[in-house]
């Protein structure tokens, strides 16, 4: 069971979600020193504490309570429900943007695919078996599943698949073994978990650390502009900036007729957006990163 007085939260101890997973953390002012090998971290200002886990555990741990929360892939965390039984026992609190790939079939390039009754009858070689097997079951669709635990992807290259089932990202490793994908099963991405035995007294450090998520969250997907313009052009400034929150005006000058525009941006600015607000007449335009918001 948990600690009573530290949330912990189970993190990948090494791939790809790692160091993500860890910089998302510190950027919600998390102190913490990683030593190699250590299982868990407590941190040095914040109720909690990591435990460093492979990424296939984390949906077990935080089920059984061994953890209060969890950071995995959306991949593994489905994987996993399938094979629970009774209740789930772990709820989704948030996807965090990050770690985003396909499951995806995929067959060698000289395979003629004419949809999924192609795939009746091959040999499809994954280590997501119980989501292949569901998404064949739905489209009725009559095919072996080969459980492989890693380099699916040279399956049929060895004769042991005729198709797979994998993860693609890039797309690159398919590519650089003849392979193309051909149906999409999940898209996912890494999402921070809760088991439903977390302890209740949890709350309160629980909800605090989810609006430093958020806030980190919302930073990244915002942008703070300013630029100076005549009066004039606000009109046409903000239809070229719609996501463009009450801006702030401040003259410039006696005159009144030249201002600065300071705004947070909800939308990605483009260069193509900088070069519109110039023709509208704006100079010094700037565009920032914003590292932490709370509303
Ligand atoms: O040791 P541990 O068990 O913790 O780690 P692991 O080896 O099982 O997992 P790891 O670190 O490889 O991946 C962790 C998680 O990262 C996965 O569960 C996914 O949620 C996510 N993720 C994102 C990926 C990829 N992208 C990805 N591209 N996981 C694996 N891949 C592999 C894929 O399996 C294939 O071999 O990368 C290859 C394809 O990549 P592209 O770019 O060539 O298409
Ligand atoms: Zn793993």
């Amino acid at each position: 069971m948990t600690s009573a007085t530290l949330v912990r939260i189970a993190l990948q101890k090494s791939g790809r979600l790692h160091d993500k997973s860890i910089a998302l953390l510190a950027r919600c002012g998390l102190g913490f020193e990683l030593r190699k090998d250590a299982l868990l971290v407590p941190c040095s200002d914040f109720p909690l504490e990591l435990m460093l886990v492979r990424d296939d555990d984390i949906p077990e741990y935080v089920r059984d309570g061994v953890c209060d929360l969890g950071i995995v892939g959306e991949n593994v965390l489905q994987e996993k429900l399938l094979k629970f039984s009774g209740a789930p026992g772990v709820s989704t609190l948030r996807p965090l943007g990050f770690g985003g790939c396909r499951l995806a079939i995929a067959v060698p390039n000289d395979l003629p695919y004419a949809g999924l009754a192609s795939l009746a009858g091959l040999r499809i070689a994954t280590t997501y078996s119980g989501l292949v097997r569901q998404f064949l079951d739905r489209y009725q669709v009559r095919a072996e599943i080969i459980p492989l635990t890693g380099s699916v992807e040279i399956a049929p290259a060895i004769k042991i698949a005729d198709a797979i089932c994998d993860l693609v990202a890039s797309g690159e490793t398919l590519r650089s073994n003849g392979l193309r994908a051909v149906e999409n099963i999940l898209t996912s991405e890494a999402v921070l978990v809760r088991g439903a035995t977390s302890n209740a007294t949890h709350d309160a450090t629980i909800a605090r650390l989810l609006q430093r998520i958020d806030g980190v969250m919302k930073a990244t997907q915002v942008k703070y502009i300013m630029m100076n313009a005549p009066r004039a052009a606000l009109a046409q400034i903000k239809t070229i900036l719609p996501g463009m929150e009450s801006p702030s005006i401040i003259p410039l000058g006696d005159d009144g007729a030249h201002i600065a525009i300071h705004s947070v941006a909800r939308e990605e600015i483009f260069w193509e957006t900088m070069e519109r607000l110039k023709a509208a007449g704006a100079s010094s335009i700037l565009v920032m990163p914003i590292e932490k918001i709370i509303e």
